[in-house]
């Protein structure tokens, strides 16, 4: 049974389905994904610059857990990573994504589907008109942030392969490149990175095929070029540097549930209720915060209840974790 929860966060703050479109910011972006002709001289100085060192945000301006709706500072979302690609390590991928080579990029698209076959970064982004979407992020390992991310809804791409009616669930891949991802010579984790939805999730407005986040181009450390944001899972459902899409009749596998299926399940719907077997996930604390501030209340589905709890009518949240 699915539990509504008064959700503290002003609907004007956080905003589900309405967009934020600011115009300038996005012009910026386009700009530096060269969709704009003769624009393509940007590209590298936007993102990344200026970055502090590992071990060096706490010393940031502390975010209050009273304005704990406002965005997290740009520098902590961009130097406090997950990408194991890149190192295990919070500071890692900020420190060893510059070898990845995000241009030329390519994605394909196979399995059930009636436009199948691989595709240029640009083919993928062109027909899309890129927004701004200002969305609270939850890490399974109970960090939140919150983040104006720059995309468009992954479904109006999907729309265009023309999935067929076997096409129940869709896979999605990273790259795997040991010359650039020195993470990869390692088997923490099944490479390629693979996570996966149904295709209700994938089809859901909110469910964002995220090329931005600030009105700049992703960062490498945050899975540039095109990486998906699913605001109502534990972000490891966020799958970084995508390159490969599969529509697929069967539940896919995912990396993390492959590695340790007892904490990882499939569906890894935010959920204070459901803890994970070594801790709590009922709290969170706000990066940037600093470790003394008060941690928040997590919410379930990350507060997006009202838009996606309909997804899982009938279906127990916790044996389906
Ligand atoms: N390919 C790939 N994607 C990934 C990961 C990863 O290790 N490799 N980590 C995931 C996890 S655990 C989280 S919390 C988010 C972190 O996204 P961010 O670094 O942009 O905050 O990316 C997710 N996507
Ligand atoms: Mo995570």
């Amino acid at each position: 049974m699915l539990i509504k929860r008064p959700n503290p966060i002003k609907s004007s703050e956080i905003t589900p389905e309405r967009t934020f479109v600011q115009r300038r910011e996005l012009l910026k972006t386009a700009l530096a994904l060269g969709l704009i002709p003769g624009a393509m001289a940007h590209t590298q100085t936007a993102a990344g610059a200026a970055l502090p060192a590992d071990g060096q945000f706490t010393e940031l301006a502390p975010w209050s857990g009273d304005n704990a709706t406002d965005p997290t500072p740009m520098e902590y979302v961009t130097s406090y990573n997950n990408y194991y690609e890149f190192g295990t390590g919070k500071g890692d991928p900020a420190r060893n994504a510059h070898t990845l080579v995000t241009d030329p990029w390519s994605v394909t698209v196979e399995g059930e589907a009636e436009n199948t076959g691989t595709f240029t970064l640009e083919d993928i982004l062109k027909p899309h008109a890129l927004e701004e979407r200002i969305y609270r992020f939850r890490c399974v390992e109970a960090w939140s942030m919150v983040v104006p991310w720059v995309g468009f809804p992954l479904g109006d791409l999907l729309e265009r392969f023309a999935p067929t009616s076997q096409a129940k669930y869709v896979q999605f891949f990273t790259l795997n490149d040991r010359e650039t991802m020195p993470g990869v010579r390692s088997p923490v984790l099944r490479w390629p990175y693979r996570e996966g939805l149904t295709i209700a999730e994938a089809m859901h407005p909110l469910t964002l095929l995220t090329v931005g986040l600030y009105g700049q181009v992703l960062p490498n450390q945050n899975g540039a070029p095109l990486r998906l944001i699913v605001p109502w899972k534990y972000g490891f459902k966020s799958i970084k540097s995508i390159v490969r899409i599969r529509f697929m009749d069967e539940q896919p596998q995912t990396s993390w549930n492959m590695a340790n299926a007892r904490e990882y399940g499939f569906y890894s719907n935010v959920n204070p209720d459901v803890s994970h077997p070594r801790w709590s996930q009922a709290s969170e604390r706000p990066l940037g915060a600093g470790l003394f501030a008060s941690r928040q209340p997590t919410l379930l589905f990350n507060g997006y209840a009202e838009e996606v709890a309909d997804l899982y009518t009938g279906l127990d949240l916790a044996r389906n974790f």
